[in-house]
C-alpha cells in the first residue's frame, strides 16, 4: 500500500508514534511517504521504502501571514498524484487532518482521491478542539475522515463530549518496541552519568505547562525529607525556567539534572528507579510507556488517558493531581521496599509488552487502512 503519514516533525509524542508507526509499515513492504516541514526526528537513518517531502512555505509579499495549512494541502496533492497514495494518515487534527481533507478534495482533477484516516492525540481535542473559533474546523475534519482512532478510550469520550459527534471512532492505543526500550545495564549508565541507579527519579517531557514540571521538583523536595534523592529531568519548553527557579528557590541544585532535549532515552531511563508524570492533562502518557517498557515503575497524576497505562497497585501509583504529598509517599514506598519494587518493575515491563507491543499494534493500524480502502 502507499501510505502519507502527517505529523509534527519535533519532540512530542505524536510525532514519535507517526514516525515509528511509519519504520513499521516500511518494514513490512508498504511505501511510506512522511509530508511535513522537517525531517522527522526519529527519522535518523536510511531505510528502504520510506521517503521524506518536506513542505515549503512560500513567502509572497502580499501576504502578512503564510499559511502552513494550505502549504501542506497543496505538497499533498503533489505526493498523492506521483506516488498514488491509497492512504493518508493525519496524526493530530489541526492541521493535518484539515490539510488532507482539503488535498483531497483538490486531487480529484489530477489522479485518484486517496482514503483520509485520522489519528487524535490528545490536545488536538482537549485545548485546541475546545477553541471557539477552531472546533467547527476540528468537528469538520474528523466528521469528513473515511476513519477516525483516539489513542485511549479517554480521548474517545472527550471527543465526543468537546464536539457533539456521533463519527465511529476506534481506540487503537499508542505502542512500543520493547527490543529498543529495554533496560540497559546499571554499570553502563553509572558510567554515563555518574549515579548509582539507586534512588534517582525521572521525568521526560515538553516543559509545558500541563505537565506539571515543577510538581517533580516538589515531590523530590518532599521525599528528601526522608531519603537522599536525586531527579533527572529530560526535555525542554516553557516551562524549564521556572523549574529551574524553583530548584535554586529550594536549594535543591546538587540534587536536580537538567539535561535538556535527549534521544538516548533508554540509557537515561535505565538510569532511574520512579518515573514521574504529575501531569494535569494526558490522553496517553507515552513516556510512561516508554519507562515501563524499561522496567520502570511510573508515580503520577491518576487523570485523563494515564490510568489506562499505568496500573495502579500493579505497576505504578497514580494519586490526584496535584497531590505531591501522596505522590512522594508512594515514591518512598517504591524506594524502601525492595520486594514490592522488584514486582512492581517486572510488571511494567511484562504489561507494555503484553498491551502496547509494536507488532500487535501496527497490525490493528493496516486492518483499519485496508478496511478504508475497500470501502466505497
Ligand atoms: O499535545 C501535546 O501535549 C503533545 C502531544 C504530542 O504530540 O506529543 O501529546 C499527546 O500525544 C501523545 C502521543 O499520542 C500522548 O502520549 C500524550 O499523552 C498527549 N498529550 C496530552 O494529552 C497532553
Amino acid at each position: 500500500m502507499n501510505i502519507g503519514i502527517l505529523c509534527y516533525p519535533t519532540y512530542g509524542g505524536s510525532g514519535v508514534v507517526a514516525t515509528e508507526l511509519g519504520k513499521s509499515l516500511a518494514t513490512k513492504g508498504h511505501t511510506v511517504h512522511f509530508i511535513t516541514y522537517a525531517m522527522p526526528l526519529r527519522l535518523e537513518k536510511f531505510q528502504d521504502n520510506i521517503f521524506f517531502h518536506e513542505v515549503e512555505v512560500p513567502h509572497y509579499p502580499l501576504f502578512d501571514f503564510q499559511s502552513y495549512d494550505i502549504a501542506l494541502a497543496g505538497k499533498i496533492v503533489d505526493v498523492a498524484r506521483f506516488a498514488r497514495l491509497d492512504v493518508v494518515h493525519a496524526h493530530y487534527a489541526i492541521p493535518h487532518s484539515i490539510s488532507a481533507y482539503l488535498a483531497n478534495n483538490a486531487v480529484h482533477n489530477v489522479s485518484k482521491r486517496f482514503k483520509v484516516v485520522t489519528t487524535l492525540h490528545g490536545t488536538d481535542i482537549t485545548l485546541v478542539g475546545v477553541e471557539r473559533n477552531l472546533k467547527p474546523l476540528v468537528r469538520l475534519s474528523i466528521e469528513q475522515s473515511h476513519a477516525v482512532t483516539a489513542v485511549s478510550e479517554y480521548l474517545r469520550n472527550q471527543t465526543y463530549e468537546n464536539l457533539s459527534i456521533n463519527t465511529p471512532i476506534d481506540v487503537i492505543p499508542n505502542f512500543i518496541d520493547p527490543t529498543i526500550y529495554s533496560k540497559v545495564p546499571c554499570e553502563k549508565v553509572k558510567r554515563i552519568f555518574g549515579t548509582d541507579c539507586k534512588n534517582v527519579l525521572i521525568h521526560v517531557s515538553n516543559f509545558r505547562p500541563v505537565k506539571r514540571v515543577l510538581d517533580t521538583i516538589h515531590i523530590l523536595n518532599k521525599v528528601r525529607e526522608t531519603l537522599d534523592t536525586q531527579l533527572i529531568l529530560v526535555g525542554d519548553g516553557p516551562d524549564r525556567t521556572n523549574a529551574e527557579r524553583l530548584t535554586r528557590e529550594l536549594g535543591l541544585e546538587e540534587n536536580v539534572l537538567f539535561l535538556g532535549k535527549q534521544s538516548a532515552l533508554p540509557e537515561l531511563l535505565s538510569s532511574a528507579r520512579v518515573f514521574l508524570l504529575p501531569s494535569g492533562e494526558e490522553s496517553f502518557g507515552l513516556s510512561a510507556l516508554e519507562a515501563m517498557s524499561c522496567e520502570i515503575p511510573v508515580v503520577g497524576s491518576n487523570i485523563g488517558g494515564i490510568s489506562e497505562v499505568v496500573t495502579h497497585g500493579r505497576n505504578g501509583f497514580l494519586a490526584p493531581m496535584g497531590d505531591i504529598d501522596a505522590m512522594a509517599q508512594y515514591v518512598l514506598r517504591l524506594l524502601q521496599d525492595e520486594a514490592l519494587y522488584n514486582t512492581f518493575s517486572q510488571n511494567a515491563r511484562q504489561d507494555s509488552i503484553e498491551r502496547f507491543h509494536i507488532d500487535s499494534v501496527v497490525t490493528m493500524y493496516e486492518d483499519l487502512y485496508n478496511r478504508v480502502v475497500e470501502q466505497q
